[in-house]
């Protein structure tokens, strides 16, 4: 089943940021779609539950520096 979730992420400040975002979740297995606003510094997330979980998402955003709030 496809689940939608927005993530708030604070240290978002450009499209710049929104481009490593994009380029980092996408090619995971699971995801459907990312779409990231700088404006209000939001992820929204489709995934496909069953192949990948939100926390998996969340870990990999941590990666690379981005941290989601709760
Ligand atoms: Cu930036």
């Amino acid at each position: 089943m496809t689940k939608q979730t927005t993530l708030k992420v604070p240290a978002i400040h450009c499209s710049s940021c929104a481009d490593t975002i994009r380029r980092t979740l996408e090619p995971m297995e699971g995801v459907e779609s990312v779409e990231v606003d700088p404006e209000s510094r939001t992820v929204d997330l489709k995934f496909e539950e069953s192949e990948v979980t939100e926390r998996q998402v969340r870990g990999k955003l941590e990666e690379i520096g981005f941290f989601p709030d709760e």
